[in-house]
């Protein structure tokens, strides 16, 4: 400590700039949601995957042709999965008849992940790494 300079005044001086420091990069990591565009008019409904492990809104109806949009605005990675071997309980993930299974992958805090759905019927999918959670989803795609 330089002569003169009381013990902790450095302190004091660097705590602010931490602070500040610390919170844009939890605002980055979307902490604080990050900053989305709004959606292109093409997508017909958008989830947004939660800090608290959830898909919000956990069922969402659409129209066949219709795009969903999940936004991952937690501090987590999440996943939107209807493929049953990437599952710990494949009873709880069903695509309809004709339909694809799918998986995302990991969706980062930040990211964009988006599904158009082109066979009508009901599909439930669960996040991955968050299924023993119960962070399950509906998407009911109507004809
Ligand atoms: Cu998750």
């Amino acid at each position: 400590m330089a002569a003169g300079v009381p013990a902790g005044t450095c302190w004091r001086r660097i705590r602010p700039l931490l602070a500040a420091l610390l919170l844009t990069a939890l605002a980055a990591c979307g902490f604080d949601g990050p900053a989305y565009a709004p959606p292109p008019t093409d997508v017909a409904a958008v989830v947004e995957m939660t800090s608290g492990l959830s898909f919000v809104a956990a069922e969402v109806t659409i129209k066949v042709g219709d795009t969903v949009e999940w936004r991952n605005r937690s501090l987590q990675a999440h996943t939107v999965t209807t493929d049953p071997v990437q599952v710990r309980q494949p009873r709880l993930v069903s695509v309809p008849e004709g339909a694809k299974v799918f998986d995302s992958g990991p969706v980062w805090p930040g990211e964009i992940y988006r599904r158009t759905f082109t066979v009508p019927g009901r599909y439930q999918y669960t996040c991955v790494p968050h299924e023993r959670f119960g962070m399950r989803g509906v998407i009911i795609v109507e004809p």
